[in-house]
C-alpha cells in the first residue's frame, strides 16, 4: 500500500468516526427539536392581503393559528420585506432559514429553481378548465411536489396567482407587432424576458416594489400582471391606459414550509397545517376567479381601454411566442411540460 492510499484510508476512518459521533448526538437533538416550536414562523408574500394572493397567505396563517391554538404562529411579511422586496430571493432565503413559510409564485424563483416553472409557459393554458385539469391531476402534482421537496420545502397546497394580462401607457396592443419598442417591466424570469423580446419589446427585470415607481415616472411603458393586481395596486394611476386580456401565463400560488421547520413539527400539527393550506388555497382560488370574472368591467370603469383578443388574434400571440415556448419547455422541465400538454389536449378534446 502506498503512503498516499494509507492517508486516504485513515482519513476515511476519521470521517467514519466523526459521522458516527454526529449521528449519536443527532438523535436526541432531533427528538428535542420536535418539541421546540419557534415563537413566530415567517411567511413571505409579494403583495399584502388587499390582493387575492396576499389574502391567501393571511387566511392560511389565521387558520393555522386557530387550529393549533396558537402553537404555530405564522406571521405574514408582505412586500417580500424579508428579502428587502427582492422577490426573486424568496426561495434561497428560505433555504438559508430567513423564510419559514412560502406563499408565492414559482415564476419568481426561476433563478433558484427553474424546474418549478412548469405552469408559466406562454399561452399554455387556454382557460381555467385546462389549468384545473393539470393542477388537479394527482400523478402530475405528486411529481411536481417531489421537485418542490428537492428545492427545500414541503409542498402543502396550490392556489392560483391568476392569468397575467399586459398593460401599457402608449397604445392598444392588438397584434404582436404592437409591442415593438415598448419598454416592458417583467419579473425576474428570463423566460418572460424572452417572450417580450420575441415580439420586439424591450423587457427590463424588476421587483414589484421597483416596478410601481418605474411605471409612474415613465421609465417603463408597460407591465404584465393579473388584473386583480392591476386593480388592487391601482396601476391605472401609474399611467397605464391600455390593457390586453390575453391570458398568457397563470402560475400557481405555492403554499409550502421550509423542510427543517416542517420536520420540527409533530405529525398531528403537520396534518393540521396541511389541511389549513388546502382550505386557504381553495378560498384563494375562489377569490381570484370571482375577481377574474368581473375584472374587465371594473378595469374599464376606471377609463382604461380593455381589449379582449378574438380567437384569431389569440392565435397570433401564440404563434409569436412559439419559439420561446419550445426553448423554455426544454430548459424548465421537458418531461413534465409534455405531461401537462397531454392533459390539456385531452381537456380540449372533451
Ligand atoms: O411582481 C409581480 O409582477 C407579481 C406580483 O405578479 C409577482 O410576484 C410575480
Amino acid at each position: 500500500m502506498t503512503r498516499f492510499t494509507n492517508i486516504q484510508h485513515s482519513r476515511r476512518h476519521v470521517l467514519q468516526a466523526v459521522g458516527a459521533a454526529a449521528a449519536a448526538v443527532a438523535l436526541p437533538r432531533f427528538a428535542w427539536a420536535q418539541g421546540a416550536y419557534k415563537a413566530e414562523y415567517r411567511m413571505s408574500t409579494v403583495v399584502p392581503p388587499a390582493f387575492a394572493w396576499g389574502k391567501g397567505g393571511e387566511i392560511f396563517g389565521n387558520l393555522v393559528r386557530e387550529r393549533t391554538a396558537g402553537r404555530i404562529n405564522i406571521k405574514q411579511y408582505p412586500g417580500a420585506s424579508l428579502v428587502q422586496g427582492d422577490q426573486t430571493r424568496e426561495l434561497s432565503a428560505m433555504r438559508q432559514g430567513i423564510i419559514d413559510v412560502l406563499c408565492g409564485a414559482p415564476i419568481n424563483w426561476a433563478g433558484t429553481a427553474r424546474e418549478l416553472g412548469v405552469f408559466t409557459l406562454p399561452f399554455m393554458f387556454p382557460d381555467h378548465k385546462a389549468w384545473d385539469a393539470v393542477t388537479g391531476n394527482a400523478a402530475f402534482m405528486a411529481e411536481y411536489f417531489d421537485l418542490v421537496r428537492k428545492a427545500g420545502a414541503e409542498p402543502l397546497a396550490v392556489g392560483e396567482t391568476g392569468f397575467r394580462q399586459i398593460s401599457n401607457s402608449k397604445r392598444p396592443l392588438i397584434k404582436p407587432d404592437d409591442l415593438k419598442g415598448l419598454k416592458v417591466r417583467v419579473v425576474g424570469s428570463p423566460m418572460y424576458g424572452e417572450i417580450m423580446n420575441s415580439m420586439g419589446a424591450n423587457p427590463t427585470f424588476m421587483s414589484w416594489a421597483d416596478a410601481q415607481p418605474a411605471l409612474a415616472s415613465g421609465a417603463v411603458d408597460s407591465q404584465e400582471n393579473p388584473l386583480e393586481v392591476f386593480l388592487a395596486a391601482r396601476v391605472h394611476t401609474l399611467g397605464q391606459r391600455y390593457v390586453t386580456k390575453w391570458n398568457y401565463s397563470n402560475d400557481i400560488l405555492l403554499f409550502g414550509i421550509a423542510n427543517p421547520v416542517w420536520q420540527s413539527w409533530t405529525a398531528a400539527d403537520q396534518r393540521i397545517v396541511r389541511e389549513a393550506a388546502q382550505d386557504a388555497a381553495k378560498q384563494q382560488v375562489e377569490l381570484v376567479r370571482k375577481l377574474f370574472a368581473e375584472d374587465v368591467q371594473r378595469v374599464s370603469a376606471l377609463g382604461v381601454q380593455v381589449h379582449q383578443p378574438t380567437p384569431a388574434e389569440s392565435n397570433e400571440w401564440q404563434i409569436a411566442t412559439r419559439r420561446a415556448y419550445a426553448r423554455w419547455k426544454v430548459q424548465i422541465n421537458p418531461g413534465m411540460v409534455a405531461k401537462a400538454e397531454e392533459i390539456i389536449a385531452k381537456v380540449k378534446r372533451a
